[in-house]
């Protein structure tokens, strides 16, 4: 039996990619964007921070859209920032008088560029709060949004003994005063969330930083529900969170390819499943923030989606036939469909670390295609037994 036994190939290729970007578009309309807005002067490290966070370079995001002085908003489809930076001391407004004008602009702006959770940023060296931070603290408090203050570019020592981190003496110093703050006996109002020590880089600019995790957490408790899922997919440093997500995808699309298989399906029409992997496989990719569709042509998409579903696995199952029968039975959908999610999410996984080349993903695709012939092997013995 060859590839004449099989459908229409081209436009079953078409039917997988369709069912493929409608997968990723699906996600994307339904977990949306994340907006954050980074407060700071320039050169305390905002850009190295979202870089660090969000594995994106700020630049890079987007087109850096100039909204007014001083401020731009940057977004792909999984991110906004928006970056304040140098705020004019000494116009005719203050500093907090400027941010609260700002605010309401950008309050003005559609819904999906709204901000979430505000970063403000301090070099660590500085020993103290001047009057314009606490008069933007407070305009930003006042808005309604929460506020983590972050002191940057700490110089951690590490113990060689331990190997626990220690921030300078002055700087735990400025963060117990910025937990409680006066002046003098006078309390300072300061409406922020937690003072959180970071650092991208060690002294000499090298080394993966430090204190990410807790703002990385701290950001998501502050998040409002509906924005949390959005975090985590446009975030780098939590794998967890995003394979957290990713499973019940999986689940879901081995009950529909169950479902679709409930009357045995005969095994040359087995790739009538295929759109069902596809769509997963879109919707996962997206959790990943990966952008398969500006990497990869449309031809490769549907190569890919042959490869991986339906070709393949009616292929395989033709050679199988002996061991499992003549046709896909709910119980190979459901165990096929688990297979390929959870391949897919480690390739995901691989791209999104770095450690697999996006242009060369077609190389490596026979790495990471579920062992369809080990998963029947493996269903027909649980059978016979
Ligand atoms: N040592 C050290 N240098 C940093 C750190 N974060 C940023 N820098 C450096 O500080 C400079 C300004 O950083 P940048 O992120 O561009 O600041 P921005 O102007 O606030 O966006 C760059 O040269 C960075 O390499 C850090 O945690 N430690
Ligand atoms: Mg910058």
């Amino acid at each position: 039996m060859g590839d004449e036994s099989l459908p229409n190939v081209s436009a079953q290729e078409d039917n997988n990619t369709q069912a493929f970007i409608e997968g990723q578009q699906g996600a994307r309309a339904r977990y949306g964007r994340f907006n954050l807005a980074i407060v700071g002067n320039t050169g305390v490290g905002k850009s190295s921070l979202v870089n660090a966070i969000f594995g994106r370079n700020l630049a890079k995001v987007g087109r850096g859209l100039p909204v007014t002085q001083g401020i731009h908003y940057y977004s792909d489809a999984a991110l906004g920032v928006w970056d304040f930076e140098g705020f004019e001391i000494g116009a005719a407004q203050s500093p907090g008088a400027q941010l609260r004008q700002n605010l309401e602009l950008i309050a003005k702006r559609p819904q999906e560029e709204q901000i979430s959770v505000v970063w403000y940023c301090i070099a660590s060296t500085a020993d103290r709060l001047t009057v314009p931070d606490i008069e933007m603290i407070q305009a930003l408090h006042a808005s309604g949004l929460p506020v983590i203050l972050v002191l940057t570019k700490v110089d951690w020592t590490k113990n060689p003994l331990n190997g626990q981190r220690k921030a300078p003496r002055p700087v735990e110093d400025f963060r117990d005063w910025l937990l409680n703050p006066h002046d003098g006996e006078r309390p300072i109002f300061l409406p922020v969330q937690d003072v959180v020590l970071t650092s991208t880089a060690d002294r000499h600019g090298k080394g993966s930083g430090h204190g990410l995790g807790d703002l990385l957490a701290l950001t998501l408790e502050l998040s409002p529900e509906d924005e949390k899922d959005a975090f985590r997919i446009a975030q780098r440093l939590n794998l967890k969170w995003k394979r957290d997500m990713a499973r019940p995808v999986v689940t879901a699309a081995a009950a529909a390819a169950g479902a679709a298989a409930a009357v045995p399906i005969p095994i040359a029409d087995a790739i009538v499943l295929a759109p069902i992997q596809l769509g997963m496989m879109g919707r996962i990719s997206v959790i990943y923030d990966i952008e398969l569709q500006t990497m990869l042509s449309a031809t490769a998409i549907a190569q890919l989606g042959a490869q991986l579903s339906g070709q393949a696995l009616a292929r395989s199952l033709v050679k199988l036939v002996p061991v499992v029968g003549s046709a896909v039975n709910s119980t190979v959908a459901v165990a096929l469909t688990m297979a390929m999610g959870e391949s897919w999410m480690r390739l995901c996984e691989r791209v999104h670390s770095g450690k697999l080349d996006l242009s060369k993903i077609e190389d490596h695709l026979g790495d990471f295609l579920p062992r369809l012939p080990d998963v029947l092997k493996h269903l027909a013995k649980g059978r016979s037994r």
